[in-house]
């Protein structure tokens, strides 16, 4: 018989108590919610989803209407249950706190609710990415500062691919596993436990148009991946870029690959953030044997400063981040 999520995450806590109740009641409710926005990002034009909002988001991007959607569906479904304290998001300036009509749990939950925007109105693969940490015991009232840990403080973190299938991808820091959701059944069902990203591979995503941006040792890194067989790195290199991280990320999981989002002279910090986008994504590739850097130092160890803080990231299988870390660095690779 297939198993479900909610099964999925009852024998792992049976087998390993790495799951406690309020944990499993999370997941499931963020997987609920990415059900439903799996519904929306379905129904299209169909379902008045489509197009420009009128807002921006504290990026000074402007807001398309299914990332509102997205969002607003992550709070409603996670602020009742009773295992948050507050909640986090690339959609909100600041935190959004459970209101004090219902009970306050210990979790923090940070999200991306739709993750590759650009993506939405053309039919492309785009996502939800989401990040979970525990609060401080130290501290009684929840606040901002709470949610600026470490990505190795993070007890759970995933994302929910929205594309030709729909995909949750789960870790709670031991392995990887992969649920489909069957949309007769209603569920999220396993299809994949102990995800390993090939160690070495042929594929880099970066997205070359901003090649002048590039600092020379990441011009150098791409420019070895172009040369092919006869270049330094002996093989011949495809290229992908989705413009959904979420989506790129994912075919890195399942085939291998390296992604690239540097510092760029107009971006010098990157474009990505590194609470609810770097930080998830490296505990998953992490937990599938992958590496992610920001050339310099390992994503889950970078401090976190701010809450909508962005980073250098470069993530993927382990043999070529290593390798494109050592040319960053200037060393012999
Ligand atoms: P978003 O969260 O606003 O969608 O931005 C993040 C996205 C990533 O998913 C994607 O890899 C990148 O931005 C694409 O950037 P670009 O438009 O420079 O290609
Ligand atoms: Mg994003």
């Amino acid at each position: 018989m297939a198993t479900s999520l909610s099964r999925y995450l009852v024998e792992q806590q049976r087998a390993k108590q790495n799951i406690p109740p309020e944990l499993r009641l999370l997941l499931e409710v963020v997987a609920r919610a990415c059900k439903s926005i799996s519904h929306a990002v379905n129904k299209g034009a169909l379902g008045g989803v489509l197009g420009t909002a009128t807002t921006e988001n504290i990026q000074g991007e402007v807001q398309k209407k299914l990332d509102i959607i997205a969002n607003e569906v992550l709070i409603e479904a996670n602020e009742w249950g009773g295992h948050l304290a507050a909640m986090a998001s690339e959609e909100m300036d600041s935190i959004y706190v459970v209101p004090n009509r219902y009970p306050q749990g210990e979790y923090l939950l940070l999200f991306d609710p739709l993750d590759g925007s650009s993506n939405i109105d053309v039919n492309v693969s785009i996502g939800t990415i989401f990040s979970v940490l525990r609060k401080p015991e130290t501290s009684e009232k929840v606040s901002e500062s709470d949610f600026l840990q470490p990505g190795h403080a993070q007890v759970a973190a995933g994302y929910c691919v929205y594309g030709p299938q729909t995909t949750l991808v789960l870790t709670v820091g031991d392995g990887v596993a992969m649920f489909t959701l069957d949309r007769e059944q209603g569920s999220f069902v396993l299809t994949q436990e102990n995800i390993r990203i090939p160690e070495d591979t042929r594929e880099f995503a970066i997205n070359m148009s901003n090649m002048r941006h590039w600092d020379k040792p990441v011009a150098d890194y791409i420019a070895e991946c172009l040369a092919g067989k006869t270049g330094p790195r002996g093989k011949d290199y495809n290229m992908r870029w989705v413009a959904s991280m979420v989506a790129d990320v994912h075919r890195m999981l399942i085939g291998g690959g390296i992604y690239l989002y540097p510092a760029e002279s107009d971006k010098p910090e990157g474009k990505l953030r590194l609470l609810y986008e770097a930080n998830p994504l490296t505990f998953v590739v992490e937990q599938a044997g992958g590496k992610a850097s920001t050339g310099t130092t390992r994503i889950l160890d970078v401090e976190a400063r701010k809450l909508h803080q962005r980073v250098p990231l470069i993530i993927g299988s382990r043999l070529d981040v290593e390798q494109a870390e050592a040319s960053i660095q200037g060393r012999a690779s």
